[in-house]
């Protein structure tokens, strides 16, 4: 965005982070296959309805396009990447919420999870992406569609995504229950479970 663009670049680098151009593949476990017959996208748990969209019901969707940096664990960050796709605020218009929901979960293809409070998923920068620096994902960075959540370490930003689950308490993901912290804010470096203090 044009206000990071002017910013220090030092400034946008969290503590602890060092810079990359070329974007890495970060996954455990291997790329699961995309079917776009048997794909779908599910909103359940608390919430009035449980909603399940297949593929061509989630592509035509309301588009939005963001540039955020992103922030690996590991130590490496990449700047000015170029989402596009749905924002999860939008995702969330398509259903109503009970109101006991206060966290998510998100569920991907192959078993991956992780979770996040309500709030920091309708934040206006968290976003279904199927696209980035104007090419369509590809496998191994998530496709056919993806999280992304720029304020926190990218182990949230969830690749192969095909669903969120609506809960009233907070429920660890896969990273967060084998060491990683469980709101992953790089700006204070909450990288692993042994620093949290709630
Ligand atoms: N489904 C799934 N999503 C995932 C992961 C994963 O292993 N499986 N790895 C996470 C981690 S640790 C990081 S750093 C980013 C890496 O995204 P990239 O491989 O597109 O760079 O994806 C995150 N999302
Ligand atoms: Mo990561």
């Amino acid at each position: 965005m044009a206000r990071n663009r002017t910013m220090d670049i030092n400034e946008r680098v969290p503590p602890g982070q060092f810079l990359v151009e070329k974007w890495p593949v970060l996954s455990y476990g291997p790329t699961p296959r995309f079917n776009p017959a048997t794909w779908d996208f599910r909103l359940f748990g608390l919430v009035e309805e449980p909603r399940r969209l297949n593929y061509q019901q989630f592509r035509v969707l309301p588009q939005s396009r963001l540039t955020a940096d992103f922030h690996c664990v590991t130590t490496w960050s990449r700047l000015d990447n170029a989402w596009e796709g749905v924002l999860a605020k939008d995702v969330v218009s398509l259903i109503r919420l009970k109101s006991t929901a206060r966290y998510v979960i998100i569920h991907c293809d192959g078993g991956y999870t992780t979770n996040l409070s309500l709030a920091q998923f309708l934040d206006d920068d968290v976003l279904f992406a199927h696209r980035h620096d104007n090419h369509d994902l590809e496998p191994d960075h998530g496709w056919p569609l993806r999280l992304v959540v720029p304020k926190l370490y990218a182990w949230k930003s969830a690749k192969w995504v095909r669903g969120v689950e609506f809960l009233a308490e907070n429920r660890r993901g896969f990273w967060e229950v084998r060491g990683y912290h469980n709101h992953g804010n790089p700006w204070k470096e909450e990288r692993y479970s042994d620093q949290e203090e709630e």
